[in-house]
């Protein structure tokens, strides 16, 4: 096996909490008002990326977006010192302030699209930035993540670096939430499938009746454009949409795949016969593996319930792979038993299992997958990576005292209107910034 795969996980930020701000994801409606725990939450995400790390993954560390965001308040007509804007909002539109003070960029799988050199014409690293404008409290994001990609990823000799595609609804994108790539080793030619909602041009394409698309087929394919994909080197595919109504929100709650896997869910895809021929047919120096669950196996809704397939496949030296799992799916009876047999069958190379604790995100529906962005590099890509950034034993202790001190233990949605919380938050922040060496990102630090 030749190059990497880094797994960059978002921490999680001080103001985390449950304001059910995401229509169309079951956990986060479902949990709307719970009072959440900042602290548990950013120390549960920590665990298991030091646990990946001390399996020998590659693992990277991506940074909170500032919350609450005063300058998108100060754009909406909001003027005055911040203490008196928070006032405000919260008396006028207090779901207005939640949604900028969502620490939802914690989901890394939604910060952008990235797409190895192998598979770029001018071999460069192509990272985009979603615009998540399905949801506002997603969709002021994607600067922030921008300004962070660069600092992480700096040298114009490796990366390249593209502006989140018109914020519309034609164009929606939700990041690698949506996208998978297959190779035969990580920094050999993949095949980058992009899995999508909707047509958003087409009148006449299946559409989900109940909840939104957030993926246009539209917006995946000017992200392989943007980043010159070989030719060849794409599959399109269009998610079944009565898995969206069944709370599907992302391809990766129903799917997962890694270097020549793919594991799936059987209702997953509009066309599966298509999508396992395509990619068959397109991956070079391997034969796609595919894994079915049948809907006998594990029902749709106890996939959504558990978060079977929101799942991190990760290969080990030997090629064998480890499933990474939410706590969810050993509570729940078929999803273990499935889980078992799974990794008896050798006729798939998953192995092992392994489980998390990551209850604090999962009610707001977000898994294991949802909180790492995968990034393929060679030596040369990795050795020009921030090192700060990238996991060790040291990294670990110094966050884990930085959570310590600066995060709350309890947060309800009318915390969010305490201007004391913005200041513990841009201190923490601030801090931070200086233990990853990411230099002054954030706007309250360049203002
Ligand atoms: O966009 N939840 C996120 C969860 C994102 C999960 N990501 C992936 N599947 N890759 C979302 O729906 C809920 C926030 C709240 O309700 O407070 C939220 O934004």
């Amino acid at each position: 096996m030749s190059g990497f795969e880094v797994n960059f996980d978002g921490l999680v930020g001080p103001t985390h909490n449950y304001a059910g701000l995401s229509y169309g994801n079951i956990a986060s409606q479902s949990n709307q008002q719970d009072r959440s725990n900042p602290k548990e939450a950013a120390l549960q995400g920590l665990a298991k990326m030091k646990a990946l790390h001390d399996m020998g993954f590659k693992q990277g560390v991506l940074l909170p977006h500032e919350r609450p965001f005063i300058p998108v308040l100060k754009s909406l007509g909001y003027t005055g010192t911040d203490a008196h804007i928070i006032e405000r909002v919260a008396k006028d539109q207090p779901a207005l302030l939640s949604a900028v003070s969502s620490a939802s960029a914690m989901w890394t799988a939604n910060a952008a699209t990235v797409s190895p050199s192998a598979d770029t014409a001018d071999g460069k690293v192509h990272f985009t930035p979603a615009n998540l404008n399905a949801k506002f409290h997603r969709s002021i994001e994607h600067e922030g993540t921008g300004r962070m990609l660069k600092a992480l990823f700096a040298s114009d000799d490796h990366f390249v670096h593209h502006d989140a595609l018109p914020p519309i609804a034609y164009f929606g994108d939700e990041g690698a939430a949506n996208h998978t790539r297959f190779c035969a080793a990580y920094d050999n030619p993949g095949v980058e499938f992009f899995v999508y909602g909707q047509q958003a041009f087409s009148a006449t394409a299946a559409k989900p009746s109940i909840y939104p698309a957030r993926q246009t087929l539209e917006a995946s394919q000017a992200i392989a454009r943007l980043h010159g994909l070989n030719a060849g080197c794409a599959v399109f595919a269009q998610q079944n949409p009565l898995t969206i109504d069944a709370g599907v929100f992302h391809n990766d709650v129903i799917s997962v795949g890694n270097r020549n896997v793919l594991f799936y869910h059987q209702s997953a895809f509009l066309d599966t016969d298509g999508v396992l021929r395509d990619l068959d047919r397109q991956l070079q120096g391997a034969s796609l593996v595919p894994v079915m669950v049948s809907e006998r196996d594990v029902s749709l809704q106890d996939a959504v319930g558990s978060y079977l397939f929101n799942s991190q496949l990760l290969s080990h030296a030997d090629q064998q792979m480890s499933l990474v799992v939410p706590g969810e799916c050993r509570e729940n009876p078929a999803v273990s038993a499935y889980l078992d047999t799974l990794i008896a069958d050798t006729t798939n190379p998953i192995s092992k299992v392994q489980v998390f604790d990551l209850k604090q995100s999962m009610k707001n529906g977000g898994g294991p997958a949802c909180l790492r962005l995968r990034v393929a590099l060679n030596d040369r890509e990795l050795a020009a990576v921030n090192p700060a950034t990238l996991m060790s034993d040291a990294l670990y202790q110094r966050l884990v005292a930085w959570v310590d001190s600066h995060y709350r233990d309890r947060l309800s949605t009318d915390d969010l209107a305490d201007p004391q919380l913005l200041i513990e938050s841009r201190t923490a922040l601030d801090a931070l910034t200086q233990i990853l060496n990411v230099g002054s990102i954030y706007d309250f630090q360049r203002l």
